[in-house]
C-alpha cells in the first residue's frame, strides 16, 4: 500500500468509556486484525478511505466531470442482496422471536459463531465506528458502534449515519450503545491478495441479539448485512427496544406535503419492497396541482415517540440513501437521480465507457460498450442485465432537493397519517381510509405484494408483509400487533390510517394507474381527510373517495376509470378476509383478540353489502 494511503494517528487514547475500550479490545483479541483504527468521520478520512479501495481495486472511481468524487464498485456474485434465510433473532426464548423468524439460543449461536470469529481478521484493519442514528441530541436518536473489517463499509456508514469522534463526545463515560460487530469473514494468510470484494462466499450468518442490544454479522459485505445501523439496529434491534420503551421503529418512509393553502401535513408510509417507497417519498406533484409541495424526511426508516402533546412525532434515523438504482429515471424520480449527481457509491450498476453510470430504465437501449456488474463488457444479444436488479446507490440525504427543512429537527416532525400498500394487482382499491385505529392496524397487517418472479413461489400469490416489517420485525409479530394497538389506545387523537395500492390491473393485465407523480392525487384526498375537508363514503372496508372527492386537473382519468380502480367486489373480498388466515394461523397463540373480532366484524358487514361497491354517492 501507498504510504500516502496510511492511516492517520487514531484518538483510541482519547476514549473515555471504559465499557467501550472493553468491548473494542475483546474483540480485536478474538478477530486478531493487523491493526485497530478508531474512524473520526472526517471527510479527509473519508477520501483516504476511497483512496485505499480504489488502490484495492474495489472502487472504480468515476468520470469527475459527469459524476465528481464518486465511485462504483461491483460485490462478488455470492454477495448481492440481504440473506434472510441466514439472518436469525437470537432471543433468550424462541417464543419471543416468533414463527416469522429463525431462531437459535443465543448460547448455542455463540457456539457456532466462535470458531468462525476466531481470527476472522488476520490480514486487515479493524475498524471502530462510532454512528448515531438520527439527528445527535435528538432523544429519539441511538447510538451504535460498529466494528468492521471493511473499508467499504466505513464510506457508506459515513454517508448513511452521523459517523465519528463527535458521536464519541455524545456518548461519554458511559453512554448506552448497541454492539455491532462485522466481518466480511475472509482473513488473509501473509502475502495473500486480497479480493477485489472479499467476503465469505459460502457462510453467511446476520444474528441479532436483542436482550443484549448486539448484533454479529459474518460473511457479507453487502448492504444490510453490512451497514449495521439500518435494518440490524434501526428496525430489528430498534423494534425491541420500541415495544419496552413505548415508541415505534417502522420500515417507513416519511413525507411532508404543503397545500395551497400553506398548511403542512407530514405522513408515514410503509410499501414492502419492489413497491417504489423511494420515488414516493421524493414524489414530485403533477404541475396542475398547483400550489402542492411535497418534500421528503427519509426514503426507508421512521422513529416515532409519542410527545407530550399526545401527537407522534417521527425523525429519519438514517443520513443518506441506499436506494435500488434499476428503474431510477428523470420520469419515475428526478429527486433521486438529483441526489446522486455527485459524492455518490454504486454497488453493482454497469460503468460507461465515458466513466459513468448506467442502469436499466436509465434510458431506453444500454450504451455501447457498457461494463455490466459482473465487469464485463455488455453482451445486448446474452439476454443479461447490466446491472443487478438490486444494485444500489448510497447517497448523502442532503443532496436531494426535495428535501424537508426539518429533516434533522431533533424533536422530530408530527405524524398526522399512517399510509400502507402492497402490490395488488385486483382486490384492494386505489385508496381507502380505516374506520379508525384498530382496523387500520388490521389492514396493516394484512398488505402483501403478488409474487412477481417465479423464484418466490406461486406467481400471482399473496406473499402478506404486515407492516412491511415482516423481515425485519425482532420480535414475535403477534406482540408487535399488539404493541400497535395499545400504542394508539394511548392517543388521544392518533393519526388516520390509510390503504393504498398503486398497481391495479385491468382484465388485459395493463396498470390502471399512472402512478409516480399522480400518486399525489391520493395524497391530497389523504390529507384532506385528516385536515376533516374532504368527503367520503363509508363501506364495509373503511371511508372511500368517491370521483367528486378527488383532484383530477390534468389527468384524463374519466369516472367509469375511477369505479374500474375503486370497486370492490364483495365475493372477492370476503376470499381476501378468509385468506389473512393463512397469516394469522401462524401465530394463532398471540394473535391480539381485537383482531378475531374485527375479522368477524368485516365479513358480517361483507354479507351485508351490494354485491359490488365503489363509488356509491351514499352510504354502503
Ligand atoms: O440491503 S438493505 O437491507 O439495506 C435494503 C433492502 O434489502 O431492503
Ligand atoms: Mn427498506
Amino acid at each position: 500500500m501507498q504510504a500516502e494511503l496510511k492511516l492517520p494517528q487514531d484518538y483510541a487514547d482519547k476514549v473515555q468509556h471504559p465499557a467501550l475500550k472493553k468491548w473494542v479490545a475483546d474483540m480485536a483479541a478474538i478477530a486478531k486484525p493487523d491493526q485497530v483504527y478508531w474512524c473520526n468521520g472526517s471527510q479527509e478520512e473519508y477520501q483516504l478511505m476511497c483512496e485505499r479501495l480504489v488502490a484495492a481495486g474495489t472502487f472504480i472511481r468515476l468520470n469527475a466531470e459527469k459524476r465528481p468524487n464518486s465511485f462504483a464498485c461491483f460485490s462478488d456474485p455470492s454477495d448481492v442482496a440481504r440473506v434472510e434465510d441466514k439472518t436469525f433473532i437470537c432471543s433468550r426464548r424462541k417464543e419471543d422471536a416468533g414463527p416469522t423468524n429463525n431462531w437459535m439460543d443465543p448460547s448455542e449461536m455463540k457456539k457456532t459463531l466462535t470458531p468462525l470469529l476466531d481470527g476472522c481478521m488476520k490480514g486487515r484493519t479493524m475498524f471502530v465506528i462510532p454512528f448515531c442514528m438520527g439527528p445527535l441530541g435528538s432523544d429519539i436518536s441511538q447510538i451504535g458502534i460498529e466494528i468492521t473489517d471493511s473499508e467499504y463499509v466505513v464510506t457508506n456508514m459515513r454517508i448513511m449515519t452521523r459517523m465519528g469522534w463527535p458521536v464519541m463526545e455524545q456518548l461519554g463515560k458511559d453512554g448506552a450503545f448497541v454492539k455491532a460487530f462485522h466481518t466480511v469473514g475472509a482473513p488473509l494468510q501473509p502475502g495473500q491478495a486480497d479480493a477485489k470484494w472479499p467476503c465469505n462466499p459460502t457462510v453467511k450468518y446476520i444474528v441479532h441479539y436483542p436482550e443484549e442490544r448486539s448484533i454479529v454479522s459474518y460473511g457479507s459485505g453487502y448492504g444490510g448485512n453490512a451497514l449495521l445501523g439500518k435494518k440490524c439496529f434501526a428496525l430489528r434491534i430498534a423494534s425491541v427496544m420500541a415495544r419496552e420503551e413505548g415508541w415505534l421503529a417502522e420500515h417507513m418512509l416519511i413525507l411532508g406535503a404543503k397545500s395551497p393553502q400553506g398548511e403542512k401535513t407530514y405522513i408515514a408510509a410503509a410499501f414492502p419492497s419492489a413497491c417504489g417507497k423511494t420515488n414516493f417519498a421524493m414524489l414530485i406533484p403533477p404541475k396542475e396541482m398547483k400550489g402542492w409541495e411535497i418534500t421528503t424526511v427519509g426514503d426507508d426508516i421512521a422513529w416515532i415517540k409519542p410527545g407530550k402533546d399526545g401527537k407522534l412525532y417521527a425523525i429519519n434515523p438514517e443520513a443518506g440513501y441506499f436506494g435500488v438504482a434499476p428503474g431510477t429515471n428523470d420520469n419515475t424520480n428526478p429527486n433521486a437521480m438529483a441526489s446522486i449527481t455527485a459524492n455518490t457509491i454504486f454497488t453493482n450498476v454497469g460503468i460507461t465507457p465515458d466513466g459513468d453510470v448506467w442502469w436499466e430504465g436509465m434510458s431506453k437501449q444500454a450504451p455501447a460498450g457498457v461494463i455490466n456488474w459482473k465487469g464485463q463488457v455488455h453482451d445486448p444479444n446474452s439476454g443479461q442485465p447490466v446491472a443487478h436488479p438490486n444494485a444500489r446507490f448510497t447517497a448523502p440525504a442532503n443532496q436531494c432537493p426535495s428535501l424537508d427543512d426539518r429533516w434533522e429537527d431533533p424533536a422530530g416532525v408530527p405524524i398526522s397519517a399512517f399510509m400502507f400498500g402492497g402490490r395488488r394487482s385486483s382486490t384492494v382499491p386505489l385508496v381507502y381510509q380505516s374506520a379508525n385505529w384498530n382496523f387500520g392496524v388490521y389492514a396493516a397487517s394484512t398488505i402483501g405484494s403478488e409474487m412477481t418472479a417465479a423464484a418466490f413461489g406461486e406467481l400471482g400469490k399473496v406473499r402478506r408483509d404486515p407492516f412491511a416489517m415482516l423481515p425485519f420485525c425482532g420480535y414475535h409479530m403477534a406482540d408487535y400487533f399488539n404493541h400497535w394497538l395499545q400504542f394508539g389506545r394511548a392517543l388521544p387523537n392518533p393519526p388516520r390510517i390509510f390503504v393504498v395500492n398503486w398497481f391495479r390491473k385491468d382484465a388485459e393485465g395493463n396498470f390502471q394507474w399512472p402512478g409516480f407523480g399522480d400518486n399525489a392525487r391520493v395524497l391530497e384526498w389523504v390529507i384532506g381527510r385528516v385536515q376533516g375537508r374532504t368527503g367520503a363514503v363509508e363501506s364495509p372496508i373503511g371511508w372511500m373517495p368517491r370521483y367528486e372527492d378527488m383532484n383530477w386537473e390534468g389527468i384524463n382519468f374519466s369516472k367509469e376509470d375511477f369505479e374500474a380502480i375503486m370497486h370492490v367486489d364483495r365475493e372477492i373480498w370476503k376470499q381476501e378476509v378468509l385468506s389473512h388466515d393463512e397469516l394469522f394461523g401462524r401465530m394463532y397463540d398471540k394473535l391480539p383478540k381485537e383482531f378475531f373480532f374485527m375479522r368477524e366484524l368485516l365479513l358480517s358487514s361483507l354479507w351485508r353489502s351490494p354485491e359490488k361497491w365503489g363509488m356509491a354517492p351514499e352510504r354502503i
